[in-house]
């Protein structure tokens, strides 16, 4: 684990966070900025740096994530309106934490384009 990887230490707990759900491979915790009603955070607990990073291996581990992701939505409060799912990769993507991450965003309507 980077020493400096903010989102690695909240996985272990050494920062404090409300966790939505957790399991072996993840953690569900708010955003600290939320831009939607509904914006909460979904991270591998193993450091990926973005989806770039991803190895073959881990093709399982995303497919957890999003397959859990779809059964959160019902306990968010966004299955029955929708949400967005969103993965910032990289500077154009907008990647500000370099740990990879879901963004789950709901709970209002959601534009396209986005800015
Ligand atoms: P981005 O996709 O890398 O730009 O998203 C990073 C998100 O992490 C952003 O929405 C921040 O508000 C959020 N965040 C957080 O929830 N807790 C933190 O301690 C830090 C960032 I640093």
């Amino acid at each position: 684990m980077p020493q400096e990887c903010i989102f690695c230490k909240i996985a272990a707990k050494e920062i404090p966070v409300t966790v939505l759900y957790e399991d072996e491979h993840m953690i569900v915790f708010p955003d600290i900025n939320p831009v939607a009603p509904v914006h909460v955070l979904v991270i591998p607990k193993k450091h990926i740096a973005n989806l770039l990073e991803l190895a073959p291996e881990d093709a399982s581990l995303v497919g957890h994530i999003v397959f859990t992701i779809s059964q959160l939505a019902s306990q968010l409060g966004i299955e029955e309106d929708g949400f967005r799912l969103v993965v910032n990769t990289k500077d154009n993507g907008g990647q500000t934490v370099h740990h990879l991450h879901w963004h789950v965003l709901g709970g209002r309507f959601m534009t396209w384009p986005p800015g």
